[in-house]
């Protein structure tokens, strides 16, 4: 494990690696001011996950899960990607085979460009039925218009719920194996800003490793995985990232 200096093997593999996999969790967010979950400043030191983000809490209290999730789409809908989601969309843009999940439901992987993208724990800015069988809905009736405290309803009269996945639930089908493929198939795996606590994302760098790549965290704290990693970058990914990409393919 090395922890600091980029060495010279990670400048290589990530120029010349034929597949890439990435995977990254609230901490590459946090330089554009969405709060991460854990840590100090962590939405779990305020906000009980009992409460907010399982199933069995929306059944019990729909409408302040649905405030939460209101509130934190307004703190959302205020902030842009940072230069650490620019430098992977870029780095996307240059290598055939790049694959980048990311456990952030914020959408600023897709608004700094980045396509090849698997949102494991879907997307904050969507709604989706919770009507048996799940369906599609063509427009969200209400949304924008209701109270504040309501909770918005599909045209078949169900409520909608925020289409994230919380505790306890699966993630939508074939995320997850599209996401242990690309591991699986990785020369390189970079693992950023996630405590790494939250599986099944958590067993991803645990895949390439037993399937040979080389695996990097970049982090400004030491983690679970930070023993297990090739290589550790301590630091902001706003900073490490645009750094590994100058120092592999000049400018940036
Ligand atoms: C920086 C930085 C900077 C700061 N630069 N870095 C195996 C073992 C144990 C438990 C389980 C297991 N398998 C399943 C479980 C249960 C559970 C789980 O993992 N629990 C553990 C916490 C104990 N998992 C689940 O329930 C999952 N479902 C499941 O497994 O279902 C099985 C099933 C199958 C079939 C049918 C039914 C069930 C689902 C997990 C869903 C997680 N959901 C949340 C909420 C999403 C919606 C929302 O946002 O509202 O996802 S919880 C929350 O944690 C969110 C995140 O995506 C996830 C991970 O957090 P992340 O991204 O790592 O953030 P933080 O805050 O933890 O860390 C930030 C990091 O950034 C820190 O390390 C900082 O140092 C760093 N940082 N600034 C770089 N500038």
């Amino acid at each position: 494990m090395i922890v600091g200096n980029v060495p010279r093997p990670l400048v290589d593999a990530l120029r010349t690696a034929g597949r890439i996999a990435v995977l990254t969790g609230a901490g590459i967010s946090a330089e554009s001011g969405v709060p991460t979950f854990r840590g100090p400043e962590g939405l779990w030191r305020r906000y009980r996950p009992e409460d907010l983000a399982t199933p069995l809490a929306f059944a019990r209290d729909p409408a302040l899960v649905w405030e939460w999730y209101r509130w934190r789409r307004q703190r959302m809908a205020a902030v842009s990607p940072n230069p650490g989601h620019f430098a992977l969309a870029r780095m996307e843009a240059r290598r055939p085979g790049f694959v980048l999940v990311t456990q952030n439901v914020d959408g600023l992987h897709a608004a700094a460009g980045s396509r090849n993208l698997v949102e494991l724990h879907g997307n904050i800015w969507r709604d989706r039925c919770t009507s048996r069988p799940p369906h599609r809905f063509d427009r969200q009736f209400g949304e924008g218009t209701e109270g504040a405290m309501e909770i918005p309803r599909c045209h078949c009269g169900a409520p909608l719920r925020p289409d994230v996945v919380w505790f306890g639930e699966g993630l939508a089908p074939g995320d997850l194996e599209a996401a242990i493929e690309a591991f699986r198939e990785a020369d390189l795996a970079l693992v950023v800003g996630t405590s790494s606590v939250v599986y099944p994302a958590a067993a991803l760098p645990g895949v390439a490793k037993s399937a040979g790549a080389l695996v990097v965290e970049i982090n400004p704290d030491e983690t679970p995985l930070s023993g297990e990693a090739d290589v550790v970058l301590r630091g902001p990914s706003g900073v490490v990232l645009p750094e590994l990409e100058r120092l592999a393919f000049g400018g940036a």
